[in-house]
């Protein structure tokens, strides 16, 4: 059991199938030496030796005429004699540096697989995707090229030096212990293979929230090792910075960006880390956020911190990722003009531009911080010079901390999906932040991951679909999530139909579920937001410096959201390209699921009808909803109100998490007993904890509003 959590969906459990696969050679002609190729090679023989038997084996060149898979670059290729001789059929193509083309190609009697990698780290990419394919018992394609849609594929890790992981729910850090990077490093390794499996190319190893430790010397050279387990599978390192390091590690009397002082140790610092870490991939900073020390301090920018960084990384090949999460978290409440979710435009609008090439600005997907739901940031269709990476959490922060299961990448494909109508022309955000849109060269995604030390790295076994699933987004942001969740499925638990079609409609009706039982319409997760954030805390969203605010005012005359339009509001819409914003702004076009994060409105305004939520809930048996309660016909579900809709989705999305309970049962004898029981606990648990969801909510709701639910379940004593 423990062998099969920690492979993740690595598994190469034998495909239904193996007929189809019975002319899979079983030689591997590895033409160059790379540490990639080498990884490459060394999957293939575990995959293949797993899933269609027989002991494949590796060979430098083709000492006949065999049947093999081969792997090279065009240049290794080129130059193989052996492969001019054996296989002049193939003709290498130019590919982009992590691309990879996957050919099957006949000669005569024998037949070969070419893997064309455009760097070895292709070569690698391409490898994986062809053990994929067959365990997820596909019919094989005989000519396929791929190319990432961006360069940045990162994930970050909240990991403290003392091992702990802010934001982590698996266990402690598989990089850290007691101040020191871990002696045994093969979870590292292992955790490399699964990422590059997915095509990630960058992590962050250590917090944003950055360790002041972490540029010293001796610091440096531990991390170098962590660097080395990485590399093999074409991981390149990124370590979070602190902008203080220069007073605090460097003993400067200060650490304004600008001071000669200050970049000259910048300057020495990163020419240090090459030394040790040829291959590093940048920094990653957060400053003036949350308390960490910034440019602010001395009247200096985020340009003029970004830029200081940027400049001595720049000649070596690394990147800044400068995050955009910059905002005050002493807001006054009763301002009302007061709005967190301005604060990325208005803190990086005037820089853009003025950036170094290799600044790439992180930024988070929504204006506030991984709620259930939040528009896109409209700072994604502001920078229209600088290159983004847009950040999400893999690791479930606001979405129920791996206890409940919430398959993200449903989300995350709504945002890549929302056309931000940058000049009134289509500009959905993955063309935004792959470059497209604005010809960037660089760009992409980054995840906070924040694996553990508990075996199967994420707690909750279905939530290692959403690291799957982000890494397929990142490096292809038009797959599906119905696809990326199926070939996820297939690989983890079965390639039959009877467990796969169950766990799928679990799965892509988690998201939504989760959001009817915590905060729908816009409200954000309504989770306790100055303690865990797990569990019901609407009490705790108004009335603080944080600005997750709803802005709930009680009795029958007042209401709630967050008033954000220009006209009345704090003007937060209009940040939005003119298309957006007009859409925004008018309750007659502001769709319900964004409604309170845009508008105020009292506690009986009705609703437009659009929240699919109410029409498609399939599993929700036996859930009321207010329509059977309303005078109007079913067809006129706009007469539902705000208040009534919270109650009535509160009682579906708990429906539907009770209804996981029943769909998980069906799969029990198709698969091994351990990994059922532990799935089984958790769908329980989340069950009972959705009712609890419920009842707080609505009760609160029942007491603020005053408004009784129509179909007596709320708010009657
Ligand atoms: O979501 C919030 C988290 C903090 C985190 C911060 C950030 C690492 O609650 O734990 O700090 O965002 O993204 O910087």
């Amino acid at each position: 059991h423990a062998e099969t959590g920690a492979q993740a969906w690595l598994r190469y459990a034998p495909p239904p199938d193996p007929p189809r696969y019975r002319d899979m050679p079983h030689e591997i002609v590895r033409l160059g030496h790379a540490p990639e190729e080498q990884a490459a090679a060394e999957e293939l023989e575990t995959g293949l030796g797993r899933m269609i038997a027989g002991a494949p084996e590796t060979l430098p060149a083709f000492h006949r005429d065999i049947d093999a898979i081969v792997l090279g670059t065009a240049d290794e290729m080129r130059r193989s004699e052996s492969m001019q001789r054996h296989l002049h059929g193939y003709q290498p193509v130019p590919l982009a540096p992590d691309a990879f083309r996957i050919t099957h190609v006949r000669n005569r009697a024998r037949q070969c697989w070419v893997i064309q990698g455009g760097s070895p780290r292709g070569v690698l990419y391409g490898a994986f995707r062809l053990l994929q394919w067959i365990a997820q018992d596909r019919q094989l394609p005989t000519d396929t090229t791929e190319t990432p849609a961006s360069t940045i594929r990162w994930v970050d890790e909240w990991d403290n030096l003392d091992g702990s992981v802010e934001r982590g729910y698996a266990g402690p850090s598989i990089f850290f212990d007691h101040g020191h990077v871990r002696g045994d490093l093969s979870r590292v390794h292992d955790y490399a293979r699964m990422l590059a499996s997915v095509g990630i190319n960058g992590i962050t190893v250590n917090n944003v929230n950055s360790d002041l430790r972490t540029l010293q010397p001796e610091m440096l050279e531990e991390f170098a090792r962590i660097a080395d387990s990485l590399r093999p599978y074409g991981i390149r390192m990124a370590l979070s910075v602190d902008l203080s390091s220069p007073q605090v590690v460097g003993g400067l009397p200060t650490f304004d960006p600008v001071d000669p002082r200050v970049i000259a140790w910048w300057q020495a610092k990163v020419d240090e880390i090459y030394k040790l870490i040829p291959d590093f991939a940048g920094f990653t900073v957060k400053a003036d956020s949350e308390g960490r020390p910034g440019p602010h301090q001395y009247g200096r920018s985020p340009l003029d911190a970004a830029n200081a960084l940027a400049k001595p990384l720049q000649a070596h090949g690394g990147v800044v990722l400068y995050r955009g999460f910059v905002y005050n978290n002493h807001l006054d409440f009763h301002d009302l003009k007061a709005d967190r979710a301005r604060a990325g435009y208005d803190n990086f609008r005037a820089y853009d531009g003025k950036f170094l090439p290799n600044v790439i600005i992180q930024v988070k997907h929504g204006p506030i911080d991984f709620q259930v739901r939040e528009p896109v940031s409209p700072l994604i269709a502001t920078l229209r010079h600088t290159p983004q990476a847009m950040e999400v959490q893999i690791t479930q922060e606001y979405l129920g901390q791996q206890r409940h299961m919430v398959y993200i990448a449903p989300m995350w494909s709504w945002v890549l999906d929302t056309d931000m109508r940058v000049d009134n022309q289509p500009s959905p955000v993955r063309d935004i932040i792959t470059g497209k849109t604005f010809y960037q060269a660089q760009g992409g995604m980054v995840g906070v991951a924040n694996v553990g030390m508990e075996t199967n790295w994420l707690h909750h076994p279905m939530a290692l679909a959403n690291l799957y699933s982000f890494g397929r987004l990142a490096w292809n942001p038009t797959l599906t999530p119905e696809s990326t969740l199926d070939e996820w499925t297939r690989m983890t638990w079965s390639n039959d139909g009877r467990v796969y079609e169950p766990i799928e409609q679990m799965n892509l009706a988690s998201w939504h579920a989760y959001e009817q039982y915590t905060g729908p319409l816009g409200l954000g997760t309504l989770t306790d937001i100055l303690g865990t954030h797990f569990g019901p805390g609407p009490e705790s969203a108004d009335g603080n410096g944080w600005g997750q605010w709803i802005r709930a005012v009680p009795g029958p005359h007042g209401g709630i959201g967050m008033d954000r339009t220009v006209a009345t509001g704090t003007g937060y819409i209009g940040q939005y390209p003119p298309e957006l914003a007009a859409k925004y702004e008018s309750l007659k076009t502001c769709p319900d699921d964004l409604l309170l994060f845009m508008h105020h409105v009292p506690w009986t305004y009705k609703l437009r009808g659009d929240d699919p939520g109410d029409k498609t809930t399939p599993s929700a048996k036996g859930a009321p909803t207010a329509n059977d309660a309303d005078d109007e016909s079913e067809a006129k579900t706009s007469t539902k109100t705000v208040i009534q809709h919270i109650y009535d989705a509160h009682y579906a999305g708990a429906a539907t998490a009770a209804a996981f309970v029943d769909q998980w049962e069906s799969v029990k004898s198709l698969i091994d007993e351990p990994r059922y029981n532990e799935v089984h606990a958790l769908l329980v648990f989340q069950a009972r904890h959705a009712e609890i969801w419920r009842d707080a909510i609505n009760d609160w709701f029942a007491r603020e509003s005053g408004v009784p639910d129509a179909l007596g379940f709320v708010g009657h004593h």
